[in-house]
């Protein structure tokens, strides 16, 4: 087990939908920390920078339209196998396939507008943190 740090980002559809205090609480009552947080827009860059491994997919255009239509809560978690704990909070991609007591199976219906982000590894969280946080 290592302190890991993770970048998590409650989506546009999550703030809209009143989802904020319930997802802060569940990461909260896991054990993990959150270290930095800011409600406020992604910028273009930040969200090409983000998403950049997906750039040429179908989805990408929409994707990137979508993060930059309203506010965001950005932050930073950390803890004992951070970036896997909060995937595992999060649940599958598809909200549609996401397990019952996962914040996607709980919040969301689709897999376009899927309530929250988080990196998928510790290398992609020091990218991320960096493209919304800074060094
Ligand atoms: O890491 P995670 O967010 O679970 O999924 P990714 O495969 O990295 O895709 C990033 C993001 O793109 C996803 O959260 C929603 C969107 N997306 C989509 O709109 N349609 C797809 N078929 C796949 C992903
Ligand atoms: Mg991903």
């Amino acid at each position: 087990m290592a302190i890991e740090k993770t970048y998590n980002m409650i989506k546009p559809d999550g703030v809209r939908n009143g989802h904020i205090g319930e997802i802060i609480s569940r990461i909260e009552r896991v054990g993990l920390t959150i270290e930095r947080m800011e409600l406020g827009m992604v910028t273009l860059e930040e969200a090409e920078a983000n998403y950049g491994e997906h750039k040429g997919k179908p989805f990408y255009e929409g994707l990137i339209s979508y993060i930059t239509s309203g506010p965001v809560v950005k932050m930073v978690v950390s803890g004992e196998n951070a970036v896997a704990t909060m995937r595992k909070l999060m649940g599958a991609t598809n909200c549609a396939d996401a397990a019952p007591g996962t914040i996607r199976g709980d919040f969301g219906l689709t897999v376009d507008e899927n309530v929250i982000h988080g990196s998928d590894s510790v290398e992609s969280a020091e990218r991320e943190i960096k493209v919304f946080f800074g060094a």
